[in-house]
């Protein structure tokens, strides 16, 4: 087997207020008047969320500030800023579609970007890493060595000098690319690695880590016994975990909905 290479991922500690919630993967298409709607919908109908955390690939593709005037941007960031302004602070990690979400983003949305993730000290005293789950594919050689290009400086630079019509035609190649990316189920060699979680888990020294990136639940015991909890993307059974006072709860985000998150808490 090869051998894993090592990820460093700077995850500062942030302060969150309970119940924090937790999705990921939501792969909004901006381009689409339409398609922010949904989870603009959702984001509003939130109640007494002390830190919502987006796990990454919130927009299929983000190619830089431009893409803040595109049909569907508005509704969403919009939305954002309306939660931040009702006293919910939103945490954005980048995923690997929407890893130029930058300052010009921040400013316009009321939300912070954490660029790898971040650990935060939980309700019970603990303490939890929250990333995207990319960096966790760590047989995917090739993606790897793609994700140190396209996060590096020349590629930041360039990022918040396109025009729109630029930034436009490139986030829509990608989408087309991905589109495939996303209906096919990686294979073992690249999905998520438990060796690299329990890696993570031990630098990081934490008890729980949460991801997403793959599509696909699981809430499992790492070896040396911290939890590894994978969310499904953002409409899938169990898109949504509830971290809260007295417990965690993984369940469908839809069902937080004009709902008062603080009475969800219950073990
Ligand atoms: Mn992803």
């Amino acid at each position: 087997m090869a051998s894993a290479p090592t990820i460093t991922l700077e995850l500062p500690e942030i302060e969150t207020a309970s119940p924090l919630v937790v999705v990921a993967d939501l792969h909004l298409d901006v381009a689409d008047e339409r398609g922010g709607t949904d989870f603009a919908r959702w984001l509003s109908g939130l109640q007494g969320v002390g830190t919502l955390a987006i796990l990454g690939d919130l927009f299929d593709a983000w190619v830089g500030p431009a893409q803040e005037q595109m049909p569907g941007a508005p509704a969403v960031l919009d939305a954002l800023l309306a939660l931040a302004r009702r006293g919910t602070p939103v945490l954005v990690v980048h995923g690997n579609r929407d890893f130029l979400l930058d300052r010009s983003f921040e400013a316009r949305s009321g939300a912070r970007v954490l660029r790898d993730g971040f650990t935060t000290r939980l309700a019970d005293g603990s303490r939890a890493a929250f990333v995207h789950g990319d960096t966790l594919c760590t047989l995917d050689t090739a993606y790897q060595r793609l994700r140190r290009v396209a996060r590096s400086r020349p590629v930041a630079w360039i990022a918040p000098r396109l025009p729109l019509a630029v930034g436009a035609a490139i986030a829509r190649r990608l989408r087309r690319a991905s589109v495939s990316a996303v209906a096919r189920k990686p294979s073992e060699e690249k999905s998520v690695q438990r060796a690299a979680a329990q890696t993570l888990v031990r630098e990081a020294a934490v008890a729980l880590l949460v991801c997403g990136h793959v599509h696909e639940f699981r809430d499992e015991e790492l070896p040396g016994g911290a939890r590894w909890i994978v969310l499904d993307a953002f409409g899938g059974a169990r898109d949504a975990l509830l971290l809260g006072d007295r417990a965690l709860v993984a369940l469908r985000a839809r069902d937080l909905v004009g709902r008062d998150c603080t009475r969800l808490d219950v073990p």
